[in-house]
């Protein structure tokens, strides 16, 4: 008997593996690099992730795209791959296996956004215009990189005049139309699942632990769960025998299509576009909602099962009015309003966090659309990435925004490090958007969103003493460089927070202790 129990655990452990993603030393969240280099992520692993506990990097796709002039070098060409060979703006495959050594080195796992539902624009032309100089014909479907032929494509399977998906509630075209014209793969095939499989195979040999999956509503999961199947386990040079890839699928599903997120959470995590979309309209205080609503947040708002869940308030798309959300979501140029939104995810036991990293462009909105939307990061005049420069007060410079680098969002990834495990506990507010809570007795939050002052004397369930707060400074040596919380032995601690302040709220846990 015992040893069918040990089996059915195993399986159940293999079969879940892909929910994990392996992160190390306690650590739970992940940053978002959107667009930075190889190189200066190798050195923000080793710098910064490591000693503030980050448990891993997304990083931009890293596989050759075409190269676009017309908007000149848009970020989005890295969506149009033209070959699965490791060269992009970020740098070229020694500088990516350079990285990915250095980074899981230091216990910072690396996820690759894998684009792997479609090759470029059927716009993008004949030539070599391309991130390694690879020549392809896009008018021809021609591929010789890879190599793909015509024959490695769907457009026989698709039902509409244009080719390009009309009407996402026609489940078919979803999945058998160009998303945005862009030329989409046959993943039914044998040899185009080979193909995809060995791109992802080379990045886990590489040491890679997982995958963010790009434009999975526009793939069958059947198709999907073939090309998982042939993932090789992790590089045991870094991860534990028999650890499957980490796996979470983009699927924006805020309600409304046929398409669910439900019909991709048994292959993989799902991004939950629900948790940016919601958060942004109560942290606004838009349509009513009121922060206190939140005691039910996570499942009881109709979003995924936590264990299915990559959270985050908002991404790359969303952030410029590109993916689902709309103008609810909040943003660094939002500051004062992210801060909290961030540190309210973080704080909150729902799902695998990602928090975002960003840089600055020029926004030329009209009519509510950032004519911009396109630009690249910033860049020389060649085209080439600008590298990531530290300030002196830790900041990035370059146009590099680095919000995980942002003292209140640094310091609520090692919160969620320290509480991790705890339920929620200790709910308290005010009916209105004063609200707080405990992660068991190892961290404590309140935050103030209403029109006047948070005045009260709450129950935080940690142990009596001195707490710094991580928010307006952190503990540094025997002192604290922002504000104090006194915590008597009943648990019970005095806040007053001013609804004027920067960032009208606290954080305390037990390694911030006195
Ligand atoms: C244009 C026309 C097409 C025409 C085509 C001809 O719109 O009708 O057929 O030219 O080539 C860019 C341009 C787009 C252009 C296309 C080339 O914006 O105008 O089509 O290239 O075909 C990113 C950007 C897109 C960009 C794309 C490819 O957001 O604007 O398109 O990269 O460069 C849905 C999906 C979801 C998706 C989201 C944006 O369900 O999966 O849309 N999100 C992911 C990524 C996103 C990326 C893609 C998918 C595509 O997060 O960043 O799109 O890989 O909701
Ligand atoms: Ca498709």
């Amino acid at each position: 008997m015992k040893m069918k129990l040990l089996i059915l655990a195993a399986l159940l452990g293999l079969s879940f593996a892909q929910f994990d993603p392996h992160m190390k030393n306690g650590r739970t969240s992940m940053v978002h690099l959107f667009e930075w280099r190889w190189a200066d992520i190798a050195a923000e692993c080793e710098r910064y992730l490591a000693p503030n506990g980050f448990g891993g990097v997304q990083i931009s796709p890293p596989s050759e795209s075409i190269v676009v002039t017309n908007p000149w070098h848009p970020w989005w060409q890295r969506y149009q791959p033209i070959s699965y060979n490791l060269c992009s703006r970020s740098g070229n495959e020694n500088e990516l296996k350079d990285m990915i050594t250095r980074c899981n080195n230091v216990g910072v796992n690396i996820y690759v956004d894998a684009v792997i539902n479609h090759m470029c624009g059927s716009g993008g032309g004949a030539g070599t215009h391309s991130s390694c100089g690879s020549y392809f014909n896009a008018n021809t479907k021609d591929f010789p990189s890879v190599p793909y032929s015509a024959w490695d494509f769907n457009d026989g399977k698709c039902n509409t005049g244009s080719g390009e998906i009309e009407n996402y509630n026609d489940v078919n075209q979803v999945r058998n139309c160009r998303l945005v014209g862009l030329l989409d793969l046959a993943l039914e095939k044998d040899y185009v699942r080979g193909k995809v499989a060995d791109y992802m195979n080379k990045l886990i040999d590489m040491g890679v632990a997982g995958f963010r999956v790009d434009a999975c509503k526009h793939m069958w999961p059947g198709d999907l769960s073939a090309v998982y199947g042939r993932l090789n386990n992790l590089n045991t040079k870094w991860f534990s025998s028999g650890s499957k890839p980490f796996i979470f699928q983009e699927v924006i599903d805020l309600g409304g299509e046929p398409i669910k997120a439900s019909e991709y959470t048994g292959l993989g995590r799902v991004t939950e576009f629900k948790y940016g979309a919601k958060l942004g309209n109560v942290i606004r205080k838009w349509n009513g909602e009121k922060l206190s609503y939140l005691s039910n947040w996570g499942e009881g708002w109709g979003m995924m099962p936590t264990g299915k869940a990559l959270a985050f308030v908002d991404n790359h798309d969303n952030q410029r009015g590109h993916g689902a959300g709309g103008a609810s979501i909040v943003t660094f140029w939002d500051s004062r309003l992210y801060k909290m939104a961030v540190g309210l995810m973080l704080a909150h036991p729902y799902g695998v966090t990602r928090v975002m990293s960003s840089y600055r462009w020029t926004r030329n909105i009209v009519n509510g659309q950032d004519q911009n939307d396109w630009i690249g990061p910033p860049s020389n005049g060649d085209g080439s990435t600008k590298p990531v420069t530290i300030n002196a007060d830790s900041t990035c410079g370059n146009g590099w925004v680095c919000e995980h680098r942002w003292r209140q969002i640094k310091n609520m990834v090692i919160f969620r490090n320290v509480v991790n495990g705890q339920t929620l506990s200790n709910w308290w507010s005010n009916g209105g958007n004063q609200i707080a809570f405990s992660r068991g007795s190892r961290g404590f939050i309140v935050i103030n969103n209403d029109d006047w002052a948070l005045d009260a004397t709450l129950n935080t369930g940690l142990p009596g003493g001195t707490y710094c707060d991580v928010i307006s400074g952190q503990k540094e040596g025997s002192k604290c460089t922002g504000k104090q919380v006194q915590v008597g032995g009943d648990g019970r601690a005095y806040f007053k927070i001013s609804n004027s302040e920067e960032d009208p709220f606290i954080a305390i846990h037990a390694d911030s202790k006195l």
